[in-house]
C-alpha cells in the first residue's frame, strides 16, 4: 500500500480495533475520503494485542460480533460460547476482508500529536515516524484499555530471564514447560492467564496484591443445533442486550435480595453460579449492586465458594477479598482458577503482607524472600480510558492541550465531544457508556451516533461542530451524579480511574458513564432529535 501520510482526508480515524473498522465502514457510505492510522501490524485493536495465554471473551461470544450486517452474522460462526482471543482475531479479519477495509487503513502508524488548526477548520496530525496528515474530522477509536502499564517495581528491567506484559504478549508461541514462572496481577488478565499456564508450567509463583471476586465462566462448544437457533435468534439476541444495562445478554431480575427468604436467595446464588457468563453480577437480583446489605448476601456466599474450592483455609483466605464487595469491581470469570491454587506446583504470594521490594536479575525479591524465576509474566493492566488520550499530544482551539483540561479528570459531553475541541470524536472515551459494556454493542451505537451528526453537518454545510460550554459542565455533573451513590465509584480499580504504577492516577474520578448503556443511548438520542443541543455549529 502506498503512503498516504502528508495527505489531506475528510476523516482521520486512529485505531482499527472494532469502533475504528466500523466507523470506517460507516463514513465511506457517506462517500468521505478517510484514513485510519493503526499502530499495529493489522486490525483487530484489544485482541490484536493480548495474546496471552487464556485470553477470551467473557461475553458469549454471539452476542458481541456486529449486528449491523446480515451478512456478516450469516456467514460467521462462532465455535465456542466464550471464544478464545485466535478466534476473536480471526473474526476481526474476516469482517476487514468482508467489507474491504484495509484499502484506507495505514499500519504501523503511532500518533504523536493532533492539533486543531481553525483558520482552516482541520485537525492536523504527526505519526511518530513524523509524516502528517489533515482532516476536518478527526476520530479517536484508541480504546479504553489500550495503553498497558508496567508495574512501578525497582529493577523491572535488570530480570534475566523472559518478560512479558500480557497487553504486548509475544506474536511467537511461548513454553511454560518446566519454567519457574512467576505472575504479577490478579485481574481479569491475570486469573486468564494464571488458569491456563497452571496446565503446562513447572513451577507458578502468583504474587497477589488485591485478591478479586471471580465467579466460573461456564465456557463450550457450540454445537450444530445451537448455532442455528443462534442464527435464526440474532436480532432477538441483539434487542435483549440492547435494554441491558451493560448490553449483556443478562438482565437483571426485578427482585430485590432481601425481599426473598435466605432458602430462595440462596437457590438463586447456586443457580447463577452453575450458569455462564456473567448471569452472576448482571442477572441477579436488581439491588446487589446498588445496596450494600443486598450485596452483602452475595459476597458472602462467594467467600462461601471459594473456601469450598480451595482446600488450604489460609490460601482460601487470601483469595478472598476483603475490601471491597462481589461485583464492585470487573469480575474476572474464570476455568479453573480457584483449583490452580491446590496444585503443589503453584504459590501464592499475598503482597499485602509482604511487598515487591524489587526485580532482580534472577526473579522478584518480596520483603520477607528472593524467588527465583525463569520467567516474570506482568499482568499489571493498563493506563485505563484516558490512557490513550494522554499518549498522544491533542491541542484544541487556542492550542490548548486535553492533557490539562483533563489534569482533574475528564470534562466531556456525551463522552463523545470536548469543548475547546472541535470537529472531535472520541468513540468509547471517557464518560461513554461503552467503556462499561458489552463493548461492540455501544461501539455499534457510538459510531452511528457520530456518523449521524457528520452527515448532518454534511447536509447542512457546516464545517465545525463543537460543544457548548454549558453542554459540557451539565453532562460532566451528571455523570458525577449518577455515579456517587453506585457503590462501584467508591471503590478503587480501573473503572475509577485508579492506576498504582502511574503518578496523578492515585484520586478516584469519574471516568465511566454508570447510567448503564439504556439510559445513555436515551439521552444520546434526545440530543439528535433536538437538532443537537449542546453543540455550536459553523
Ligand atoms: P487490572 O484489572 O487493572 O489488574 C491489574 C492487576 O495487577 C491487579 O491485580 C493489580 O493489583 C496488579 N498490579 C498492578 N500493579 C502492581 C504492582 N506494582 N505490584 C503488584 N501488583 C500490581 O488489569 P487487567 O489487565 O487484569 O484487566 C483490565 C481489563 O481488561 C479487564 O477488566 C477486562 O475488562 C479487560 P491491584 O488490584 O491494583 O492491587
Amino acid at each position: 500500500m502506498s503512503s498516504a501520510a502528508d495527505s489531506a482526508y475528510d476523516v482521520v480515524v486512529i485505531g482499527a480495533g472494532l469502533s475504528g473498522m466500523y466507523q470506517l465502514h460507516r463514513l465511506r457510505e457517506l462517500g468521505l475520503r478517510v484514513r485510519v492510522f493503526e499502530a499495529g501490524a493489522d486490525v483487530g485493536g484489544t485482541w490484536y494485542w493480548n495474546r496471552y495465554p487464556g485470553a477470551r471473551f467473557d461475553s458469549e461470544s454471539w452476542t458481541y460480533g456486529y449486528s449491523f450486517s446480515d451478512e456478516l452474522l450469516r456467514e460467521w460462526e462462532w465455535s465456542e460460547h466464550f471464544a478464545a482471543q485466535p478466534e476473536t482475531l480471526r473474526y476481526c479479519n474476516f469482517v476487514a476482508d468482508t467489507l474491504d477495509l484495509r484499502r484506507d487503513i495505514e499500519f504501523g502508524c503511532r500518533i504523536r500529536s493532533a492539533a486543531y488548526d481553525e483558520a482552516r477548520s482541520e485537525w492536523e496530525i504527526e505519526i511518530e515516524d513524523g509524516r502528517r496528515a489533515r482532516a476536518r474530522w478527526l476520530i479517536t477509536a484508541i480504546g479504553p484499555l489500550s495503553a498497558p502499564t508496567m508495574p512501578s517495581i525497582p529493577g523491572v528491567d535488570t530480570f534475566r530471564g523472559e518478560a512479558y506484559h500480557t497487553g504486548t504478549w509475544p506474536h511467537r508461541p511461548v513454553s511454560f514447560a518446566g519454567k519457574r514462572v512467576g505472575v504479577i496481577g490478579t485481574g481479569a488478565t491475570g486469573v486468564q492467564t494464571i488458569t491456563e499456564i497452571a496446565k503446562t508450567v513447572g513451577h507458578l509463583t502468583v504474587f497477589q496484591r488485591t485478591p478479586n471476586w471471580c465467579a466460573p465462566l461456564h465456557n463450550g462448544p457450540i454445537d450444530a443445533a445451537t448455532q442455528t437457533r443462534i442464527k435464526a435468534t440474532y436480532r432477538e439476541i441483539f434487542a435483549i442486550c440492547r435494554e441491558s444495562f451493560g448490553c449483556f445478554i443478562h438482565q437483571a431480575d426485578p427482585r430485590h435480595a432481601l425481599e426473598v427468604s435466605p432458602e430462595v436467595r440462596e437457590a438463586f446464588y447456586e443457580k447463577l453460579y452453575r450458569e455462564p457468563g456473567f448471569g452472576i453480577w448482571m442477572g441477579n437480583f436488581r439491588d446487589i449492586l446498588i445496596n450494600q446489605e443486598a450485596n452483602a448476601t452475595i459476597t458472602e456466599f462467594m467467600r462461601r465458594k471459594i473456601r469450598e474450592r480451595v482446600r488450604d483455609p489460609r490460601v482460601a483466605e487470601t483469595l478472598t477479598p476483603t475490601n471491597h464487595g462481589f461485583g464492585t469491581r470487573r469480575v474476572p470469570l474464570e476455568s479453573g482458577y480457584y483449583e490452580v491454587f491446590n496444585q503443589p506446583n503453584v504459590r501464592l504470594v499475598d503482597l499485602r503482607e509482604t511487598p515487591i521490594e524489587r526485580i532482580t536479575p534472577a526473579g522478584v525479591k518480596t520483603t520477607a524472600a528472593e524467588h527465583a524465576l525463569d520467567m516474570v509474566i506482568y499482568a499489571t493492566g493498563f493506563d485505563a480510558i484516558t490512557g490513550a488520550f494522554d499518549r498522544i499530544e491533542f491541542r484544541g482551539r487556542d492550542g490548548r492541550r486535553l492533557r490539562d483540561k483533563w489534569v482533574d479528570g475528564p470534562r466531556t459531553y456525551l463522552g463523545l465531544q470536548i469543548e475547546g475541541f472541535p470537529n472531535l470524536f472520541t468513540l468509547v472515551g471517557p464518560h461513554n457508556a461503552a467503556t462499561f459494556c458489552n463493548i461492540p454493542r455501544c461501539i455499534e451505537q457510538n459510531v452511528e451516533w457520530v456518523t449521524a451528526l457528520i452527515r448532518h453537518m454534511r447536509e447542512k454545510g457546516h464545517t465545525r461542530v463543537e460543544a457548548t460550554a454549558e453542554a459540557e459542565p451539565g453532562w460532566t455533573g451528571h455523570v458525577l451524579d449518577i455515579g456517587r451513590p453506585v457503590p462501584f465509584t467508591q471503590v478503587s480499580s480501573w473503572l475509577t480511574g485508579i492506576n498504582s504504577n502511574l503518578a496523578g492516577k492515585q484520586r478516584r474520578t469519574f471516568v465511566v458513564y454508570a447510567g448503564g448503556a439504556p439510559k445513555y443511548r436515551e439521552r444520546c438520542d434526545e440530543v439528535a432529535a433536538g437538532g443537537y443541543v449542546g453543540f455550536t455549529f459553523q
